[in-house]
């Protein structure tokens, strides 16, 4: 009997500390687990604040250097040329076959959130690059494709924001820009500020994605109108804006909702406040249009042709001033900030 209690002992002792070592294992595997969300840079973000930036340091890691490094920079760099050296001219686009992002992806001039700037020279102009998006993660390939390397010929200090509406309410691009101001004001000290629809890719680098006198509407010959302007206030598609021609008309409209009206409205305003739209030659503002079907979710606005006619009246009420919306998550890839905002919804009639 001892003999089998001996054994049985034996046993027993062996059973728990078995039990320990595991118990140790999986405590070690749960503690590197639960670490390893540390290093993901996507943060959720509280509902109700508007104006919080989240504190963390992925957001900052593709931050510019402390004013001192800049100005130490600055003194040994030249500004860049008024016109970019190493411009190709008319390029080829196309969208007929997938295109990978790899190459792009090692490219390590790039820094996190799709940030580049020269080296060979300082940009006269920081410039967020701002695309209003939901479901179109094939255009966004096509658009990072094509897009960096002409930002990088054209020397433009840059950043890449994709400003996406989370939901299923009606699509609201005009609200989606002013978010994309808001936001990517936070991230850097931007001077100028391009709007780009995420379908659009432009098939002549010569057409400067900065900003100029006048508010620049870049899209001026696409192929969607056979490479004609629709009409002569048409301001849609690709535009830019420099931070104080922004404030000027304080901002785009947040009341848009659904296809159409928006641009127009932009365009109002700039006339309002004394304003003309400054656009490049009709041969260098040639651009691509990826065809598709109109989204579900932004059918045409009815209320388009009512709203413009009121822009006088709303534009001092209705803008930057009157914006709010919540951050859903900032999250910064290789290629771009993708920041997911909730708009609201369009108020009930
Ligand atoms: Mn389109």
């Amino acid at each position: 009997m001892a003999e089998f209690h001996g054994s049985f002992g034996l046993l027993q002792r062996t059973c728990v500390l078995l039990v320990a070592a595991c118990t140790i294992h999986l405590s070690v595997v749960i503690v590197f687990y639960l670490r390893s969300f540390d290093v993901v840079a996507r943060i959720p973000v509280p509902q109700h604040e508007l104006t919080r930036t989240p504190e963390t340091s992925a957001r900052n890691s593709s931050a510019p250097d402390t004013p001192e490094v800049d100005a130490e920079r600055n003194q040994t760099l030249q500004y860049c040329p008024e016109t970019p050296p190493r411009l190709k001219g008319p390029l080829y686009v196309e969208f007929s076959e997938p295109v990978k992002l790899d190459k792009l992806m090692k490219d390590t001039r790039l820094s996190l959130g799709g940030h580049y700037r020269p080296s060979e020279c300082v940009s006269q102009q920081k410039v967020a690059l701002i695309i209003p998006f939901r479901d179109r993660e094939m255009h966004l390939k096509y658009w990072l494709f094509y897009m960096h390397p002409i930002l990088q010929r054209q020397q433009l200090d840059y950043g890449v924001y994709v400003i996406e509406q989370d939901g299923d309410e009606t699509f609201n691009r005009a609200k989606l820009l002013n978010v994309g101001y808001v936001e990517a004001l936070k991230d850097y000290d931007y001077d100028c500020f391009v709007f780009s629809d995420v379908d659009l890719i432009p098939i002549d680098d010569r057409n400067l994605y900065k900003c100029y006198d006048q508010p620049r509407h870049l899209s001026v010959a696409m192929d969607k109108f056979g490479f004609k302007l629709p009409y002569n206030q048409y301001f849609g598609g690709v535009s830019s804006l420099s931070k104080e021609q922004y404030v000027k008309i304080n901002g785009f409209p947040n009341n848009y909702w659904g296809w159409g009206g928006e641009d127009d409205d932009v365009y109002n305003r700039l006339s309002f406040r004394g304003m003309s739209i400054s656009r490049p030659d009709h041969n260098i503002g040639k651009c691509k249009m990826i065809r598709h079907m109109r989204d579900k979710l932004n059918q045409p606005n009815p209320q388009r042709f009512t709203r413009i006619s009121h822009t006088r009246e709303t534009m001092e009420k209705d803008g930057i001033n009157s914006l709010s919306y919540s951050v859903v998550s900032w999250e910064k890839t290789r290629l771009y900030t993708k920041i997911i905002v909730d708009v609201g919804k369009p108020p009930h009639i």
